[in-house]
């Protein structure tokens, strides 16, 4: 059993006076940090959460949502990080999935953790506003160890099938990606690293852990705001920023002919498709921009276009972290260079696998390579460029959605026979869905009304834009749905 001494608790030793995170007008040490996360810890463990438990986490973007977990390593707990957009119908699902022993939430989610109480009665619900009238264990001792091989946390994701799955990630998925990070990126006594992006998504949650590993000042914003980012950025001292497509356009709109300061070094850019003009416009008004490459499976970025290369290589995702490998593979061969074929990937921030998936998790994982199903090439130097080719997957704004669980949705109103849903480009979140509905016969239903119907199952990022009735849709000769040529009808209509 590998194991590591518990990360915030040797910061607070090693460094215990640097600032760790800055709130609003908050600055907390990491010995602040480590003091508040004991107690919490110890009242966690007053309500007999032991290591090994599992808790869901409905919780926003600030420090009690920090606090709280690193309290839960600190107790041993698994974490089930719960994507907030997403409807109580979603959530039930994944924590009758997960099976948590509790859910730990907020007062700003109230009326959602109300109705999960109801729906899932044998999994209580704490606030963490009333955390601090719980019991705590008198001499409470936090783990001084933690094994790599253990979970940490549990991040659902979706799939091609429409059911989203858990993704096991094990501290030594988060150690080994926070060290891959920094082999590449490289490490500054001054760096800080400003999280706006959502800390249930790996994203976020990867600079959590990069925070207490390296010892550096994380700057955390309550949501996006692409203002307060760039003033961040230009008053605060921030050396490195991770956005995606849809943040990075509106913090370029924003900065007008502005420029960030010298010392801000690193924007980060990962989640989805960099489009090349994007990357042509940050090359040329200095804005450092790297490309990355990475998922809830390999714990944040796996593939990133190092320094040296962002002008010569532009439009790469770069080559793997220096812990982890990659290769294309076309009908069980590794492509040739220039050769299109699904991404596989290697390393210790790879996933052991999925949550109660067997099935699954051996089919992703193969011989000890995970394959994405992401589509893309390796140029004469290894260089990887991720081609945007799944008709499966639509990332709008850095959120998945995924064609079948839409169409599942659409398919479940009385009006509709059957649906089938696609990806249009969009301006603002690169790619947004668009179903087409074949209704029964004789049936009548508007597209507001398949639109509210949507809205009351699915998350507001994956209601369909836009709702086209037809008469059939395109099927192969085995009765397979063709997203790709829904596609083409939507591209020769619009
Ligand atoms: C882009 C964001 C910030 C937009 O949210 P915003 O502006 O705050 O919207 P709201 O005020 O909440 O809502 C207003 C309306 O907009 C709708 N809406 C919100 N988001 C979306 C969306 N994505 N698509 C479509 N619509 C959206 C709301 O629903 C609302 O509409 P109505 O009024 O109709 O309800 C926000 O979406 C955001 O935070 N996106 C980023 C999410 C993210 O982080 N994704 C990455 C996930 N992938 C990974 O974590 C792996 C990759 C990775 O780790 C990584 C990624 C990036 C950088 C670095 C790394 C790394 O490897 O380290
Ligand atoms: P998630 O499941 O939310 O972690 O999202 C991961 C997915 O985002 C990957 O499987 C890719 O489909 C996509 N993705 C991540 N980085 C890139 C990139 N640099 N270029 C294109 N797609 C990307
Ligand atoms: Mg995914
Ligand atoms: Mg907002
Ligand atoms: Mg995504």
């Amino acid at each position: 059993q590998e194991k590591l001494p518990n990360w915030l608790k040797r910061r607070a030793d090693v460094t215990p006076d640097r600032i760790a995170l800055e709130f609003e007008d908050k600055a907390y040490t990491f010995i602040d940090l480590h003091l508040r996360v004991l107690e919490t810890a110890g009242r966690l463990s007053g309500q007999g959460m032991k290591k090994g438990d599992r808790v869901a986490l409905l919780i926003g973007s600030h420090p009690d949502s920090v606090i709280i977990i690193h309290a839960c390593f600190y107790v041993g707990l698994e974490i089930v990080m719960l994507n907030s957009r997403l409807t109580n119908k979603e959530l039930i699902w994944q924590i009758r999935d997960a099976q948590p022993g509790w859910i730990l939430t907020e007062a700003a989610f109230t009326l959602k953790a109300e109705e999960l109480g109801e729906k899932i009665p044998n999994v209580p619900v704490f606030f963490k506003e009333e955390l601090n009238r719980l019991e705590k264990v008198p001499n409470f001792q936090a783990l001084d160890e933690f094994s790599l091989q253990d979970t940490a946390t549990i991040m659902y994701t979706s799939g091609t099938s429409g059911k989203p799955k858990g993704v096991i990630q094990t501290y030594g998925n988060h150690w080994w990606s926070a060290v891959g990070s920094v082999l590449n990126l490289g490490l500054r006594e001054e760096d800080c690293w400003l999280c706006s992006v959502p800390i249930f998504h790996i994203s976020g949650f990867s600079i959590l852990m990069r925070n207490v590993i390296y010892g550096i000042r994380v700057i955390l914003l309550e949501s996006f705001k692409e203002k307060e980012v760039n003033q961040a950025i230009k008053e605060r001292s921030v050396t490195i920023v991770s956005v995606v497509t849809a943040m990075l356009n509106r913090m370029i709109a924003e900065l007008q002919d502005e420029n960030y300061p010298e010392s801000f070094r690193c924007m980060l850019l990962g989640g989805g498709p960099a489009p090349l003009h994007l990357l042509e416009e940050c090359i040329q008004r200095g804005i450092p921009v790297y490309q990355t490459y990475g998922m809830t499976e390999t714990s944040s970025q796996i593939v990133t276009l190092a320094p040296e290369y962002s002008i010569n290589k532009i439009g790469s995702a770069g080559k793997p972290l220096f812990p982890s490998q990659l290769k294309i593979e076309v009908e069980g061969r590794e492509a040739v260079p220039g050769e299109a074929g699904e991404i596989a990937v290697a390393g210790p921030n790879v996933t052991p696998g999925y949550l109660n998936r067997k099935e699954e998790t051996v089919q992703a994982i193969r011989n000890g390579w995970l394959f994405t199903g992401d589509i893309g090439y390796l140029d004469e130097e290894g260089f990887l460029y991720v081609i945007d080719r799944r008709s499966d997957l639509i990332i709008s704004g850095g959120e998945n959605v995924y064609p079948a669980e839409i169409e599942a949705v659409l398919a479940k109103h009385p009006a509709i026979f059957e649906a089938g849903v696609t990806g249009m480009e969009d301006e603002k979140w690169g790619k947004v869905p668009v179903a087409f509905v074949v209704l029964k016969p004789g049936a009548a239903l508007s597209e507001a009304d398949a639109i509210a119907h949507c809205r009351e199952l699915l998350a507001s990022y994956k209601v369909p834009k836009k709702i086209l009735f037809c008469s059939e849709l395109p099927r192969n000769s085995s009765n397979k749905l063709l997203r790709r040529e829904l596609k083409e009808i939507l591209e020769n209509k619009l």
